[in-house]
C-alpha cells in the first residue's frame, strides 16, 4: 500500500526551541528507505510551509503562540484530507505535539468512529483553565474530542473531532489535576506506567485492540509523543520523564497493532534533534515505524 508522509515543522505548542526541526532528523534517520525496504510506496509530500513572522503580540488569549497554532493547524487537516483522497495512509512527523489538532481535524472528516491511540508520559489533556504551562502541546487531546478553546475546538469548521470513549492513553506518568478530574469525567481508558508494569505491555495491547474492536471503530490513529518512552531511549524531547516505556515494550506495542491490522493513520511527535544525542531519539522513532509497518526478523 501507499503511505504520505507529512512533515509539520512546528515548534509553536510549546516553549523549546528545535522541534521544529524533528521532520528533518527523522528523514536524516532514513525514514523513506526504510519503509521502501518493506515495500510500501511512499511519496514525502515535503513539509507543511510555516510563517516565522510570530503574530501573536496582542492576543486575547494566554495560549502561546495561538494564532500560528491554529494555522499550522488548518494547514495540517487540509493535508490530510488531500493524501486520504488519494487513497494513501497519512503518516505525520512533528514538530511538538500541538500538531495532533490538525491531523485528527483532517481524520475527522473521513472517520466518524475514529479510535485514538495516545502514547505519551502526558495526558495532554489541559484547558486554558488548567494548564500550568499556557503550552497548547499539553492540549490537543482535550481539544479533539470538545473540551478548550472554540477555535481550535472548531478548527475545519467542525468539532468535536473525536468521542471520548473511543481514546486510549498509553504510558501517561506525569498528569496534572485538571487532567485527571478530565479523564474521570470523561471516563477516558488510560494505561499508565502502573498498568503497564502490572499487566505487561502484551496485555495492554490486547485489551487496547480488544476495546477499539468493541467501539466499533471506522479507522485507528496512532498518535506517538517520543517522551511515552524512556528518556533513556528517546532524551531528544522537550519534556523528559523518568520511568517511562521501554525500547522492547515499544517495539512490542508497535508489532502487536500492525498484526491487529487496524491502524489507518499516525503521527511520531516532539523529536527535538537540538536535545538529543547524535540523532538517537529520531532513530528510535523510525525503528518504531519499522515495527508498525511489519518489520520483522523472520
Ligand atoms: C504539561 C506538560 N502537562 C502541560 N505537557 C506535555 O504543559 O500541559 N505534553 N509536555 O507533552
Ligand atoms: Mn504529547
Ligand atoms: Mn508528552
Ligand atoms: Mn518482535
Amino acid at each position: 500500500s501507499k503511505i504520505s508522509i507529512i512533515g509539520v515543522p512546528s515548534d509553536y505548542g510549546q516553549h523549546r526551541r528545535g522541534v521544529d526541526m524533528g521532520p528533518s532528523a527523522i528523514r536524516y534517520a532514513g525514514v523513506v528507505e526504510r519503509l521502501e525496504e518493506l515495500g510500501y510506496e511512499i511519496l514525502d509530500e515535503g513539509d507543511i510551509l510555516l510563517k516565522r513572522d510570530k503574530v501573536n503580540k496582542h492576543e486575547d488569549t494566554q495560549l502561546k503562540n495561538f494564532k500560528e497554532v491554529i494555522e499550522v493547524s488548518t494547514q495540517l487537516s487540509d493535508k490530510v484530507q488531500e493524501v486520504m483522497t488519494k487513497g494513501r495512509f497519512p503518516l505525520v512527523l512533528g514538530g511538538d505535539h500541538s500538531i495532533a489538532i490538525g491531523t485528527l481535524a483532517g481524520l475527522g472528516t473521513k472517520y466518524k468512529n475514529l479510535g485514538v491511540i495516545w502514547y505519551d508520559a502526558h495526558a495532554d489533556m489541559n484547558t486554558p483553565e488548567t494548564s500550568p504551562s499556557g503550552n497548547i502541546h499539553g492540549m490537543p487531546l482535550a481539544i479533539s474530542f470538545g473540551i478548550g478553546d472554540d477555535r481550535l475546538v472548531n478548527i475545519s469548521g467542525y468539532g468535536p473531532k473525536i468521542k471520548p470513549e473511543n481514546i486510549i492513553i498509553i504510558g501517561a506518568r506525569s498528569v496534572d489535576p485538571g487532567e485527571r478530574e478530565l479523564i474521570k469525567k470523561h471516563g477516558i481508558k488510560v494505561y499508565s506506567m502502573h498498568e503497564i508494569d502490572r499487566m505487561g505491555m502484551t496485555k495492554v495491547i490486547e485489551e487496547t485492540i480488544e476495546h477499539l474492536k468493541k467501539q466499533n471503530v471506522d479507522g485507528v490513529h496512532l498518535s506517538l509523543d517520543l517522551d511515552g518512552i524512556d528518556p533513556i531511549y528517546t532524551p531528544g524531547v522537550g519534556t523528559p520523564v523518568p520511568g517511562g516505556i521501554t525500547y522492547r515494550e515499544s517495539h512490542l506495542a508497535m508489532e502487536m497493532l500492525e498484526e491487529a491490522g487496524f491502524i489507518t493513520s499516525a503521527e511520531f511527535v516532539e523529536v527535538n534533534p537540538i536535545l538529543d544525542e547524535r540523532n538517537k531519539t529520531a532513530d528510535v522513532a523510525v525503528a518504531l515505524m519499522g515495527s508498525l509497518f511489519g518489520e520483522k526478523l523472520v
